[in-house]
């Protein structure tokens, strides 16, 4: 929501360059505006048509564009019902202008010109029309719920999620987070990666996750308060198995695989101190001192975490720590573990591929005798 107000901030900030400074020249990225709708030609182009006529007219003096379509594309030509789409985005002007807008791109030809708005047969807009929607309703859960990930849809997804909870074919709700849940986001992460699917709706997907991940939660913490009466164990009971400070790292704003490592952890009776998201190392590394951790994790999701990890463990390096330092995301892997950040620090650095691999691993390495023969 933040970035909702961009393009009216930059024609007005123009605007006032101009009136103070009339003789600065002012240039301005004009297909940034549109890049999350890169593959929607119509939708991108007469982004950058309006933007060009709004910016031009307060003052802007140069954008770099694609000269042929500056002219192809001139404001006055473009569809109107297109135009008001996204000039509602543009200028911010209602609240649930993406949500509009992403429904209307999805029943345009990906190919058409903006100047000549061609509909695409079925029309079937995100979030499907009724008709759409019973027939998705009748697939199998997992299809169902791959299905309201990728469309985005939040409307079932609990009702879902709780099918697959109580089907007797999860053995524990992190089986339905690391199973159709995650399968779902990998199938968006492709259909994104492949330009099929735009940031807003990878924003909604991230939404219809994070509801789901909420509707597990307290099952998972209700599994722990079970397990501790089965296991009345004071000492277990009353401390806690160990000290975990979790970040995802700086520039990288990905956090609903830290989130499920911190819920787990914290179920299976760990304490997780969470930096949030975008955290610079000093930031983790003091926090790591100050609360005395036994481990720290890093979170990271696209290729620029994996260097600021080895940023983070150069730094525990100079810092002569010896916390064990545990590696996750999806963007990460054995193979950078072992190449890029082991000859960085000395002490324990490991890889984890899910977040039910992070209880074995935290644990092994609170197991005083047998933490050796682990690392
Ligand atoms: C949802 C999502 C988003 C959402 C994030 C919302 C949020 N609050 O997290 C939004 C829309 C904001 C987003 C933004 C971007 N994204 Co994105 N995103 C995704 C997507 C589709 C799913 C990620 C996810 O949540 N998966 C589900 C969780 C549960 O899985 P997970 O994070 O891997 O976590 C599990 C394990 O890895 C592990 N784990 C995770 N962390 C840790 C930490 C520790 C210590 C341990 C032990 C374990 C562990 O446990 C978890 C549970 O088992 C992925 C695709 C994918 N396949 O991952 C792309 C993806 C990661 N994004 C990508 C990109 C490019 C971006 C953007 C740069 C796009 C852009 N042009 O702006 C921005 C990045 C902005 C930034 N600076 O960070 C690329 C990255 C490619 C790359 N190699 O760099 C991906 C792979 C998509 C793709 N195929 O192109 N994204």
């Amino acid at each position: 929501a933040e970035h909702n107000n961009y393009a009216v901030d930059f024609i007005r900030a123009t605007r006032e360059i101009k009136r103070v400074c009339p003789g600065c020249k002012i240039s301005g990225g004009v297909s940034n505006i549109a890049f999350s709708f890169r593959g929607n030609e119509a939708v991108r182009r007469a982004f950058h048509s309006a933007f060009l006529y709004h910016a031009c007219n307060a003052g802007m003096d140069m954008g770099i564009v694609n000269a042929a379509q500056v002219k192809a594309d001139a404001y006055d030509k473009v569809d109107k019902e297109l135009l008001g789409y996204v000039e509602d985005v543009l200028l911010n002007r209602c609240d649930n202008a993406t949500e509009r807008m992403l429904e209307y791109a999805a029943t345009l030809e990906p190919k058409c010109k903006p100047t000549a708005v061609v509909k695409k047969g079925s029309g079937v807009a995100v979030g499907g029309s009724k008709a759409a929607v019973s027939s998705w309703r009748d697939d199998p859960v997992e299809s169902r719920i791959s299905h309201a990930l990728v469309k985005g849809i939040d409307e079932f997804i609990v009702k879902d999620t709780e099918e697959c909870r109580v089907s007797g074919s999860f053995a524990k709700p992190l089986n339905i987070i690391e199973g159709p849940l995650m399968s779902g986001m990998n199938t968006v992460g492709d259909l994104f990666g492949a330009g099929k699917m735009f940031l807003p709706q990878v924003i909604k997907s991230a939404r219809v996750m994070k509801k789901a991940v909420a509707h597990l939660i307290p099952f998972m913490e209700e599994e722990k308060r079970l397990a501790a009466l089965e296991n009345p164990d004071a000492e277990v009971a009353s401390s806690h198995a160990g000290l975990m400070v979790l970040a995802t790292v700086k520039g990288d704003v990905h956090d609903i695989g830290k989130n499920i490592v911190a819920v787990v952890l914290g179920c299976n009776n760990f304490k997780v101190i969470d930096l949030g998201v975008m955290v610079p190392y000093d930031k983790i590394l003091d926090a790591a001192e100050e609360h005395k951790a036994d481990i720290i994790g890093l979170s990271g999701l696209i290729t620029p975490s994996l260097d600021e990890m080895v940023t983070v463990a150069k730094k525990m390096e100079e810092r002569k720590m010896n916390v064990p330092l545990l590696i996750g995301g999806a963007t990460t892997s054995k193979m950078h573990t072992a190449v890029k950040l082991t000859p960085q620090y000395s002490g324990p650095v490991i890889y984890v591929l899910d977040a039910s691999r992070s209880v074995p691993v935290c644990q092994s390495l609170m197991d005083k005798e047998n933490r050796d023969d682990f690392v």
